[in-house]
């Protein structure tokens, strides 16, 4: 049978990320990905302005009402941005009553990146969204999202102090961790943490990094935990996929806000499949 994932996130018409992203990455890995969009934007948020922005969180409970009455169940549910604080509740319905009991909740608690929020990101959401990531198996915050959590600074980490990151992440809830983006010079790390083992995974970096890159990370480490790829691995082929993309990218001078262009690049992450 078909996995099936509901992905709860925005929908932007510009920046490959969001559903857009989703949509696209979990089904070149043989994966259905049903969407719950909780907002509709033009264009992302980051480096644009005057994007026009539709609210859908008065849609939303009936939405999944819906799906309910249909005894709809999902193998996993996968959350993004929301577009209002009011919408965490409907993340956590979409966990409670819609996934199957042993599926798989990720949430990527998406808020901001380079140590600030994105534009339309209210400054309460890391308080609230604390309660979402308690109700989560995996999460994939950026290393801005993790400090954001944890109400620390963002700053510089050393790898044994973004481990200790990861594993204060799990100590809400989260069985595992990886924070993204720790960035030192021409290096990308990733601070993982599963069921009490932490791993650093260090990885070259493109000179220019695109938004949405955490979308396409995210939507590859699910698609592979749902193929049974252990979470070490799964983030280090996602990281991969995402150093693929930005290198290309870089190469014929992609526009930063337009986002990460990855769509050339799906067939590496097709499953192999068995001649018939
Ligand atoms: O890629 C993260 C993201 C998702 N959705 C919206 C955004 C961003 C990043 O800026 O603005 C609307």
């Amino acid at each position: 049978m078909i996995k099936r994932v509901a992905a709860m996130q925005d929908l932007s018409g510009l920046g490959h990320c969001s559903l857009s992203a989703a949509m696209a990455i979990l089904p070149a890995q043989g994966i259905q990905c049903c969407p719950v969009p909780t907002c509709v934007l033009s264009t992302q948020t980051d480096g644009y302005t005057d994007y026009s922005f539709c609210d859908l969180t008065q849609a939303l409970d009936d939405y999944l009402d819906h799906w309910i009455s249909l005894h709809e169940r999902f193998d996993a549910v996968y959350t993004g941005y929301l577009g209002t604080q009011a919408q965490l509740g409907a993340a956590k319905r979409l966990i409670s009553d819609l996934k199957v009991s042993d599926g798989l909740a990720l949430v990527d608690p998406v808020m901001g990146d380079d140590g600030m929020l994105y534009g339309a990101v209210s400054p309460q959401m890391p308080n609230q969204m604390r309660s979402l990531i308690a109700c989560a198996d995996v999460i994939t915050p950026n290393l801005t999202e993790a400090c954001l959590l944890t109400g620390q600074a963002y700053r510089s980490f050393r790898p044994e102090e973004a481990m200790q990151l990861a594993r204060d992440l799990a100590t809400y809830g989260p069985k595992q961790v990886v924070i993204s983006g720790i960035f030192s010079e021409d290096k990308v790390a990733m601070a993982c943490f599963d069921q009490g083992k932490t791993c650093y995974i260090e990885k070259p970096c493109a000179a220019q990094s695109y938004p949405g890159s955490g979308d396409v990370f995210a939507g590859v480490v699910l698609g592979k935990l749902l193929c049974g790829i252990t979470f070490f691995e799964a983030v280090e082929q996602a990281a991969d996929f995402v150093y693929l993309c930005a290198l290309e990218c870089n190469k014929i001078g992609a526009i930063r806000r337009e986002g990460l262009i990855f769509e050339p690049y799906l067939n590496r992450l097709m499953p192999k499949i068995k001649q018939i």
